[in-house]
C-alpha cells in the first residue's frame, strides 16, 4: 500500500470514528457533536497542508491555496461530510479527503497555481437533519436564501442558527458566494450502485445527475380509543397513509425509464399503541433522468394523495426540494478523460441516480464528478465500502485535472 493510499485509509478511518452510532454505521448529523469532531479534523488537515481555512455562515469549510492571479476565481474540489442515519464511511468523506490530498500534492510538489485551489467540505447534503438536502451547496449558490435557511428547523424544532451556535459557528457570516469567484467544481464520490464493480472499472465519469424531488405528505384523521371506536366510524390517518404509500411504486413503474419513488421517513402522531392515529407525516423522494417524468410523477402523487380526502381524512403535500436533471460540464469531462488516458486508468461514462452537490454547483460554474466503485453496489448503510486504492487513483486524476484548470485561461 503506497503512502497516498495509506493516508486515505487513515482519513476515512478517523472520520468514521465521529458517529453517534458506533458499531452501527455513520450517523453524523449537521451541527452535531460528531459534525464538530469531523470539522476539527478536516480543518486541522487543511492547516497541515498549508491551506487558509475559513467557514461560511452555513458552516461549509473552505481550505484555500492562493494563486498568483489576484482576484481570480477558484477551482473547488470536495464533497459533503454529513451522513444519513446509520450510513457508511465513504458517502461524502471520500470526496472531502480526495480534495485534501490533491492540495497535499500541490504542497509536496511546491506548486503555486495561477488560479486559487479551494478544498471544500459541505454541510447537510443528505437532509437528514434539516429538510430538503443539498443545504450547504444551495446556500453557497443562493438557491436557498438567507431567510429560508434561518427558518429551517429539525424534528425537535431547533433552528439551523441555534444549532450552529451550539458548536461555535457564526451564522452571521456570508453564505451566498458570487459565482464569479468560482471557476470550476470537482467532486469525487462513491458510485453507490453496481455498475463500476460489475464492469471491473475503477473510475466513472458522470455525464448527468438525475432530477430529484422531495415531497412531504401530511395526512390528518381523527384520534380515538383503539378499543371502543367501531371500525366503521374511524378516520385512521395511518391506514389512509399506508394505502397511499403502497400505491406509490406503481407510479414510478408506469413512468418507466428508470424513474424511482421512495418513502424513507414516516412519523405517526400521537404514536400510542392503543390510540387511533390522527396524523401521519411521510416523505416522498422521486427521481428520474428526464424532467417530464419528474413533473408527471409529482402530479400523479398529488392526485393519488388527494383521492383519499373524505369527511374524516384531510391531506396536504409540501415541496421540500426540486432539482431538475443536470448535465456535467463537457469540457471538464473531456479533460478528465484525457488525464485518465495519460495515467492509463480505465474509465467509463455513466449517469448518477443519486443526487449530489455537483448538481447545485452546475447552475453557477463548470461542475464535474468522478465515481469510484462501491462494493456490492450498496450505500447508505454500514456495509458501504470502497477501496482506498481507487480513492488514491482518483486523487491522481483530480490532481492532474486541477493543475490544468488552475493554469488554463
Ligand atoms: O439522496 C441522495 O441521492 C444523496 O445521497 N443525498
Ligand atoms: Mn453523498
Ligand atoms: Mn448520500
Amino acid at each position: 500500500m503506497n503512502d497516498l493510499q495509506q493516508r486515505m485509509e487513515t482519513h476515512i478511518g478517523r472520520l468514521s470514528e465521529f458517529t453517534a452510532t458506533p458499531g452501527n454505521g455513520t450517523t453524523r448529523l449537521t451541527y452535531s457533536k460528531e459534525d464538530l469532531q469531523a470539522r476539527l479534523y478536516i480543518k486541522e488537515k487543511m492547516q497541515e497542508y498549508g491551506l487558509q481555512v475559513r467557514e461560511d455562515g452555513i458552516g461549509n469549510i473552505f481550505g484555500r491555496l492562493e494563486g498568483t492571479l489576484t482576484g481570480a476565481p477558484s477551482v473547488l474540489i470536495g464533497s459533503h461530510f454529513d451522513s444519513v442515519p446509520n450510513g457508511g464511511s465513504y458517502d461524502g468523506p471520500a470526496g472531502v479527503v480526495a480534495g485534501l490530498e490533491v492540495a497535499a500534492l500541490f504542497k509536496e510538489n511546491n506548486l503555486t497555481p495561477k488560479y486559487p485551489l479551494e478544498v471544500i467540505a459541505l454541510v447537510e447534503e443528505e437532509g437528514a437533519r434539516f429538510e430538503g438536502g443539498l443545504m450547504g451547496s444551495r446556500g453557497i449558490t443562493g438557491v436557498l436564501n438567507e431567510e429560508d435557511f434561518k427558518n429551517l428547523t429539525d424534528k425537535d424544532g431547533i433552528k439551523t442558527i441555534e444549532a450552529m451556535a451550539e458548536i461555535g459557528l457564526d451564522s452571521s457570516l456570508p453564505k451566498k458566494r458570487d459565482p464569479k469567484t468560482m471557476k470550476a467544481y470537482l467532486e469525487l464520490h462513491i458510485e453507490q450502485g453496481p455498475i463500476l464493480e460489475g464492469k471491473g472499472i475503477p473510475i466513472g465519469l458522470v455525464k448527468a445527475i438525475v432530477g430529484l424531488v422531495q415531497l412531504e405528505v401530511t395526512v390528518e384523521g381523527k384520534a380515538g380509543h383503539a378499543g371502543t371506536m367501531p371500525m366503521e366510524h374511524r378516520s385512521d390517518a395511518l391506514v389512509a397513509a399506508a394505502k397511499m404509500i403502497a400505491r406509490l411504486p406503481e407510479l414510478a413503474l408506469n413512468e418507466g425509464e428508470g424513474s424511482v419513488i421512495t418513502t424513507g421517513r414516516l412519523n405517526v402522531f400521537p404514536n400510542g399503541s392503543n390510540v387511533i392515529p390522527n396524523k401521519v407525516v411521510f416523505t416522498v423522494d422521486l427521481r428520474s433522468g428526464k424532467e417530464e417524468h419528474i413533473l408527471s410523477m409529482i402530479e400523479n402523487v398529488k392526485e393519488l394523495v388527494d383521492s383519499y380526502n373524505d369527511s374524516g381524512i384531510k391531506t396536504s403535500v409540501a415541496h421540500q426540494l426540486y432539482m431538475a436533471p443536470k448535465a456535467m460540464d463537457s469540457d471538464i469531462i473531456s479533460l478528465l478523460k484525457e488525464k485518465c488516458s495519460e495515467l492509463d486508468v480505465p474509465y467509463c461514462s455513466l449517469n448518477s441516480g443519486a443526487g449530489h452537490d455537483a448538481m447545485v454547483f452546475s447552475d453557477v460554474t463548470a461542475a464535474a464528478m468522478l465515481f469510484i466503485p462501491s462494493r456490492d453496489g450498496v450505500s447508505h448503510c454500514p456495509e458501504e465500502w470502497s477501496d482506498s486504492k481507487d480513492i488514491a487513483t482518483a486523487v491522481q486524476i483530480l490532481f492532474e485535472a486541477a493543475k490544468a484548470l488552475t493554469e488554463a485561461e
